[in-house]
């Protein structure tokens, strides 16, 4: 609730009438709805036994349920990516894709029979669950259209107009950005019209109408410890993905997701952060962490976490807190950092490194993305080429911690001398592995508009299915087995155009031949010179993981776990992989190809 007095302006005077109209009794029933997260028919099954879809826990919603309870409300959770994913181990993968459609209809239906919502709440994150979303808000006003629908999410907030113009009939209200407190106002608004309403947008006649103002929650208000109904957190791991390390983690580690610090002190172009959570970082009490931590613990046996933030070091005094708390808490936790940190906080303060091992950090991404210095500048990385080459050493100094690099190509009129760049960078930066991303423009993002204006990216649009764009693919190692299904490419297309001239700057397609290539550069090819005995080990576990797990019938993982095996004297075990990786080989063009190009024997 707002002590400010209420600006009514014509978009004010629009909203507030449209919620007086479209509900006249009070409300009080409230369900929150976390849609799947990848649509039925692009489900991979075997993908989905392998448990590599990622399967997290409905955190902003636990918070909103949290926020709703202690407010008198009744409220509950319907996580649908859960249901579906549960129901497909059930079965164990004999399952059709209707059948999984069937199910999350069919959970929605009754939970909607039982729970009669007066309001539901849907989540949407990213933009590639933009049409799930619709979905469910068309079903549920199938199932009762007097339900008021309300979107809220990262991708509602980016791309609000396109929501709620593509849901239009089926959501009333967006109530974007962070809704700890607006939600709240949304219903004391209803009930008592003493509210101030923020953040909302919604239609009317088709045309679109915005309350800009946010009350954002700080201090106090950030404290909050997600509710999660009667979602059993515990099972998250047997279904699916949570952060990025699986292969490194404690034998039958149970993992969640928790998240510390909102926003980030930094404003990549590319990134939608900053829009998103506003300026600079708003940190939880290294307290409520803590209580939280102890509470999945206790309630759900969890001993593993990923942090949802985007920043984690940020503040290093809050940070050593944080971490010392931590560890004297005894709670024998591990943890990793799978969304990245940021370089440059890490080497001017390695004590808060040997803080985060002690903490029990097992796993760490550093968002590097390029090599160029340049780049670097125009993209406004909050690290440099200086940070970058120092973090190898300040990592090897922990070897418990597995460190992966996030890097992107791609970047508008980036050349291949400036791509070359970043593959030199990550060889020197000696990090663990590397993810190598092909830049995907994202809506309320700089490098968006840089994009459309350079007609690499159409405005207005959600860019779903462009060539070279990696959000809506699972992994790029999926993209490159869908090149290879659909068999669109002869052979001779794959040519090592990392030697071309190195000004030219590479087409939209061709980033896919030169994310493969330079996958191979980084990540591979050092492999023939490692003889650091920590370093093998842990590419023993990621290959493993990679040849066993993530990839299917991969003859350049197994092929490299050949040579590590050999290296670490393990030579009977070499030899399996090795017998595994021609065997792969023989009856595969596209890997032939490739293989004979990077001059593999
Ligand atoms: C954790 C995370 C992931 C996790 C999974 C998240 C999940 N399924 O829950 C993983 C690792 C899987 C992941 C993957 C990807 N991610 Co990600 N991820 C995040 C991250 C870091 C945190 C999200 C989070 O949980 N935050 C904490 C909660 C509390 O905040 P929240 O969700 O925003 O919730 C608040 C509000 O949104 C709102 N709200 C939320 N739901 C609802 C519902 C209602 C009804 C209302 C009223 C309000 C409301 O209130 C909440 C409380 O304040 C965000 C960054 C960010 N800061 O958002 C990126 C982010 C969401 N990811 C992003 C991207 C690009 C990706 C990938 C595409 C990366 C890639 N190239 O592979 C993939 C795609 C995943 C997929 N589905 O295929 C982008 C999304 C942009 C977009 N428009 O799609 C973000 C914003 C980061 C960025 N670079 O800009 N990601
Ligand atoms: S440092 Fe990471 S989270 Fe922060 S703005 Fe850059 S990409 Fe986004």
């Amino acid at each position: 609730m707002s002590a400010e007095p209420i600006a009514i302006d014509l978009d004010y005077k629009i909203i507030s009438s449209k919620i007086k109209s479209i509900k006249k009794g009070k409300v009080k029933k409230i369900l929150l709805i976390q849609p799947l997260q990848i649509a039925e028919d692009k489900i991979d099954i075997r993908i989905a036994l392998n448990k590599r879809y990622y399967i997290y826990p409905p955190y902003a919603l636990g918070i909103l349920n949290s926020v709703l309870k202690k407010n008198n409300y009744v409220s509950d959770i319907l996580d649908l990516n859960i249901d579906v994913f549960a129901e497909l181990h059930k079965k164990k993968g004999n399952i059709q894709k209707k059948d999984l459609t069937f199910k999350w209809k069919n959970n929605l239906k009754k939970k909607i029979e039982i729970f009669k919502p007066d309001i539901v709440g849907l989540s949407c994150t990213f933009t590639m669950n933009h049409e799930n979303t619709i979905e469910i808000a068309k079903e549920i006003k199938k199932l009762n259209n007097d339900i008021i629908v309300l979107a809220g999410g990262v991708h509602v907030s980016n791309a609000t107009e396109f929501v709620l113009k593509d849901g239009k009939n089926f959501i009333d209200f967006a109530l974007t950005y962070e809704a700890e407190n607006s939600l709240l106002d949304f219903l004391g608004y209803i009930n008592e019209e003493k509210y101030e309403i923020c953040q909302i947008s919604t239609l009317v006649n088709e045309k679109y109408y915005e309350i800009k103002k946010k009350n954002l929650p700080e201090g106090e208000n950030i404290n909050v410890i997600p509710d999660y109904g009667k979602i059993d957190i515990s099972k998250l791991t047997d279904l699916g993905e949570i952060g990025t390390f699986r292969y490194w983690r404690p034998k039958n580690s149970r993992g969640t997701a928790v998240l510390a610090k909102k926003g980030c002190r930094a404003r990549c172009s590319f990134c939608s952060v900053r829009n998103f959570n506003g300026k600079g970082v708003r940190v939880k009490s290294a307290d409520t962490v803590i209580n939280e931590l102890k509470h999945l613990k206790d309630k759900y046996g969890i001993n593993h976490i990923t942090w949802l933030d985007d920043d984690l070091l940020f503040d290093k005094e809050l940070t050593y807190e944080l971490f010392n708390k931590m560890e004297k808490s005894k709670l024998n936790m591990t943890w990793d950092a799978s969304n990245g940190l940021i370089a440059s906080a890490a080497v001017v303060e390695p004590e808060l490194i040997a803080a985060a091992e002690r903490s029990g950090c097992i796993g760490a991404y550093f968002g590097l993305e390029s090599g160029n210095d340049k780049i670097l500048k125009s993209i406004h990385k909050p690290s440099g080429l200086k940070h970058y080459l120092k973090l190898g050493p300040l990592m090897n100094k922990h070897p418990k911690i597995f460190t992966r690099g996030f890097l992107m190509i791609g970047f508008p009129d980036e050349n291949l001398s400036q791509i070359n760049d970043t593959i030199k960078m990550a060889i020197s930066a000696q990090l663990d592995w590397y993810t190598v991303q092909l830049l995907t423009p994202l809506p309320s993002t700089e490098i968006y508009d840089q994009m459309v204006a350079a007609g690499k990216a159409k405005k207005d649009e959600l860019n779903l299915d462009g060539e070279g764009f990696t959000m809506f693919s699972v992994r790029e190692s999926e993209r490159q087995r869908k090149i290879e299904e659909a068999d669109k490419r002869a052979n001779s297309d794959f040519i090592k155009l990392l030697n071309s001239k190195p000004e030219y700057v590479p087409s939209q397609k061709e980033l896919n031949d030169l994310w493969f290539l330079a996958d191979y550069e980084i990540n591979y090819k050092p492999i023939f010179k490692q003889n650091d005995i920590d370093k093998l080990l842990k590419l023993e576990c990621f290959l493993q993981d990679i040849s066993d797990r993530m990839t299917r019938d991969n003859p350049l993982s197994n092929y490299f776990l050949n040579i590590v095996k050999i290296k670490l004297g393990k030579k009977k075990e070499g030899k399996e992989r090795l017998k595994l990786a021609k065997e792969y080989l023989k009856k595969s063009n596209y890997w032939k190809s490739r293989f004979e190009t990077l001059g593999l024997n």
